[in-house]
Formats: C-alpha cells, structure tokens, sequence
C-alpha cells in the first residue's frame, strides 16, 4: 500500500532531497540520509539523502540567477507558470493527498483537503498576478506626481513544519513566485517525501512550459545548513512555520542581520460558547476544530469555554461525539477514519506528559488520555475539566488532541479568559446574540489574529491573510494583502515641471 502510493508520485525507496534546478535532482549521498517513519506502522516509508554544503551554495547561486530574469518577467506572465502548478495539483491531488495522509499521518480527506488548499492558493495568486496594486498620492508640490510600486525581494527562504507539511510551502512559494521572487524550501524532517513529490510536480510543470526554476528544495540532515540558511544574507525573506521556541530565535537572528522574517508560530485557541448557541453547529465544531489532524493544526481548538448555565449540557455531548471519534481512529489512509496517530512517538510523549501534568494540578479526565495499544503513535483524543485558565498546562500548546473545558458567568470574563495566554491565533464564539458577537470582534474583544463567529478555531480560507499575534509571531500569509510581505515597496515621486520646489515649503536658493 505505502509502495503504491510513493511510487504513483515517482519516488523511489532512496531519494536525493536536493532540487538544484533544471530538471536537476543532487547526486550527494554522503550527507547524511532521513529516514521519515510511517506514523501508523512505525516503520520507516523510504530514504531520502540529505543536501549537503555544496549543494546549499549551488541552489543558492542558481536561485539568484533565476531571480534576474524572473524579476523583470511580467508578473500575469509569472501567473501563467502557477496556473500551470496549480493545474498540476489538481491532476496529482489523489496520490499527494495520499501521501501526506502516509507521511504526516493525518486523515485521508485532510491530506485531500491539504493539497485542496494549495490548488486554491494557486488560482488566488493567478489573480492576484494582475492585482499587485500601489496607491497614487497627491503631491504637495507642482507639476509633480507621486505613486508607489511594489518590486520583488529576491530570494525567499521557506522553513515549514510536519504538520502542514505541502501547503504551508504553497502559500508562500506561490505567492513569492508571481510577486517575482525565487523559493528555497527546507521542509521539516519528518515529511520530505511530500516535499520531494510537490518539487517534482510543480517544477516538471514549469519545466515542460520553459519556464525558469522558481522553487528549489534542500533536506538538512542537522541542523547546520538550516542555521546557516536563517543567517544568509542573500536571503531576503524567512518564512518560518513552527514553534515558538525556535520561531523566537529565527525571528532574532534574521533581524540581527536586517532581513525580514514572517513566523507563524504556536496557537492556543480557544472557543467561547454562551447560552444562545445553536449546539448543532458547535459540537461538531468543536469537535472537528480539537480532534481534526489529531490535534496537530496550529489552529486546532485547545480551551472551550462554557457558559454555566448549558455546561453540563455541552460536556455531555461532547463526550458521547468523542466515544464516537474513538471508533473512526486508524490508518490515515483509509478514507472512513476520522482520526490518524500523531506523527512521532515524540507527540506521544509531549501528549502522555500534557495528561499527567493535568491531573497533578487537579484536572479530571472525562474522555480519553491515554494511547492505544497497538503499533504507530496512536493515541485517545482527551478532554480535561476542572483547570483554571491560569494554570500552567492550559497555557502552554501541546500539539496533540487535548481539550480544556472551563466555564463562565458573564461573557466579558469569557474574552478576558480567551485572551489571557501568551498566543493569538484563532478564536471562536458561539452564539446567536448580535451583540455579543459584535462585541467579541470588536477592538476591546478577541486579540486573535483570527476571530470567527458561528464557525470553530481551524480550517481557515486561503482568501484572507493567515496569523496571529503576541507569541504566534505576528506573521501574516496566504491571502488579502499579505503579498505584500514578500515584496519592498518604493515610493516614486517625478517632476515634470521646470521649477524644482522643495517639500514642506523649504527655501534653499543659491
Ligand atoms: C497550520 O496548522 O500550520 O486554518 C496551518 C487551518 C489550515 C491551516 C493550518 N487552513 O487550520
């Protein structure tokens, strides 16, 4: 089955990790080897050999080649190449969604929905391929005009997460590739087979078409080349998917050296449910937005907050959903489960040590909480009641399927406690009071990067812009203006009079 699936995208049992452009795969094989585990079985799905020093400075030098012509390619044109990817996917979206449901280890309809997203970030940069708008300003002076335009940055570097492990690349690379900009990823080293597979489809679209290499790949065996790679000057912008802890010393080392840096970092999102709301809706919201990709999206919903007066009400469904999760949790690749394992037996432990943590600081586990005995890093979606807000454990990001459920009385306590952890991704309420909704989008309610009403905490739209505050990072991606982050903007102010007056009236007469 494993075999089946990496052989309809053309990988093979040992694979070079290295795309070097031109249709060039690197011959390095004394690098270093990954070996990503299939999370379901344990075993190890196939071999891809790391890049190595020479192999670095290579896709670096060609990437900047590649950037003099593509920069001055006019940017509908550069749309046309990622129509070209995007129609691609579309063709490979069955055996790559398959392979990220293998590799990552979550559901086959989300490893669908994964390459979904990509297709639709492409038809969203193909449009915006005519819309990279500036604005035009009056000048205070005569006979003068000012406007701004937007140029390309350059190279960017893309470092993304197992999690997310083609998309994440997608919205950058495809909406650096029309702003004029060449992509170098380092994917994580948990899933460089679906890395390897997207490089392959993309880049033989591009190639067949004639067009240059915008998307070069690297596979770090360490660390070092990543290191290496956050410090390169030459790299003009690092977009960084991952977790606070290391997105923190990314974002400090990019601006010791004056680059700029887009991190999306860790969430802890939270859902508020009042009185009025329609449970219909938020059950399976809540559900999906805890227990969908086992806990593994930075959206995924952490903390439920229940008005008192419907909480029994709502824990108690929740609990007869999550029994019914339990009998849909299996091998990812099987479109009828709901539920995969995580991806390492790392997950398990940070999942396993999260659940003792709970109960040692007075929380009840009222589903779930342990793993499942049988191969491949399974484990029971949980829900813990009984902790504060405060407490250390609900503060921190487990990235596994844990739920904390608290209560409220009045609705301002609810967005104070939603708002009182040191992340700021996504956040939902349930309701049908107008008011309360209004409230909890306005200035003074959720400080989220991402604010929903009536829907839960994940699967957002690629349409608008993509993350969130304080500790998240601040970065923003995919859609609305966010191209914006991977261009320089320059302000342009042109005389065609025959005086040259000087701005704010100044008078310099020789
Ligand atoms: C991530 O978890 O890194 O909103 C990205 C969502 C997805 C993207 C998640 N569209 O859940």
């Amino acid at each position: 089955m494993s075999h089946s699936i990496l052989s309809a995208l053309g990988l093979a049992e040992t694979n070079s990790g290295t795309y070097l452009g031109n249709g060039e795969w690197s011959k390095t094989s004394d690098a270093g080897v990954l070996e990503p585990v299939n999370p379901t079985t344990g075993e190890v799905l196939g071999r891809v050999n790391a890049s190595s020093q020479a192999d670095y400075d290579a896709i670096v030098e060609r990437a900047q080649a590649a950037f003099k012509v593509w920069r001055t390619t006019p940017a509908p044109r550069r749309g046309e190449a990622i129509r070209l990817c995007a129609d691609a996917l579309r063709t490979h979206k069955d055996a790559l969604g398959s392979l990220v449901a293998l590799e990552m280890g979550k559901s086959k309809p989300e490893g669908d929905g994964e390459v979904q997203e990509m297709i639709d970030i492409g038809d969203f940069a193909v449009g915006l391929s005519r819309q990279l708008y500036g604005l035009t300003m009056h000048s205070e002076r005569p006979g003068h005009r000012m406007y701004e335009q937007w140029h390309p940055i350059g190279l960017v570097g893309i470092i993304s997460a197992f999690n997310f492990p083609v998309a994440v690349w997608a919205w950058n690379s495809f909406i650096a590739a029309i702003c004029g900009d060449i992509s170098i990823w380092k994917p994580s080293p948990k899933t460089p087979l679906s890395a390897i597979a997207s490089m392959k489809i993309c880049n033989e679209a591009l190639n067949k078409a004639d067009f240059p290499d915008l998307f070069f790949l690297f596979n770090d065996a360490g660390s070092a080349l990543a290191q290496q790679f956050v410090d390169d000057k030459r790299i003009g912008l690092i977009s960084f998917t991952g977790s606070t802890k290391v997105g923190r010393q990314v974002g400090e080392r990019v601006a010791q050296r004056m680059g700029r840096s887009l991190l999306e970092l860790g969430g802890n999102n939270c859902i508020i449910v009042d009185e009025t709301a329609d449970l219909k809706l938020a059950i399976p919201a809540i559900v999906f937005g805890a227990v969908g990709t086992a806990g593994q999206r930075c959206t995924t919903t952490r903390r439920l907050i229940v008005q008192e007066s419907v909480y029994d009400e709502v824990l108690a469904k929740l609990i007869t959903a999550y029994k019914q999760v339990e009998g849909k949790i299996g091998d990812p690749t099987d479109p009828a489960n709901l539920m995969g394992p995580l991806n390492s037996k790392e997950g398990v432990a940070a999942y396993l040590d999260a659940i003792a943590k709970a109960k040692a600081a007075g929380g009840k586990v009222e589903s779930g909480g342990a793993a499942i005995e049988r191969p491949g890093n399974f484990v029971l979606p949980a829900i813990v009641t009984g902790l504060t807000n405060d407490a250390e454990i609900v503060q921190h990001e487990t990235f596994a399927p844990i739920l904390y459920v608290m209560k409220y009385r009045d609705i301002a306590d609810a967005i104070d406690m939603q708002n009182a952890v040191p992340q700021g991704l996504s956040s939902s309420i349930f309701t049908t009071n107008l008011k309360r909704a209004e409230a909890f989008l306005s200035a003074a309610g959720s400080d989220c990067g991402i604010a929903n009403v009536n829907i839960g905490t994940s699967g957002a739209e690629i349409g608008g812009a993509f993350g969130g505050e304080k500790e998240t990072g601040g970065g923003r991606e995919s859609g609305s203006t966010a191209w914006q982050a991977y261009m320089r903007r320059q302000t342009n102010t042109i005389n065609y009079s025959d005086s040259l007056p000087l701005a704010q009236g100044i008078k310099f007469d020789l």
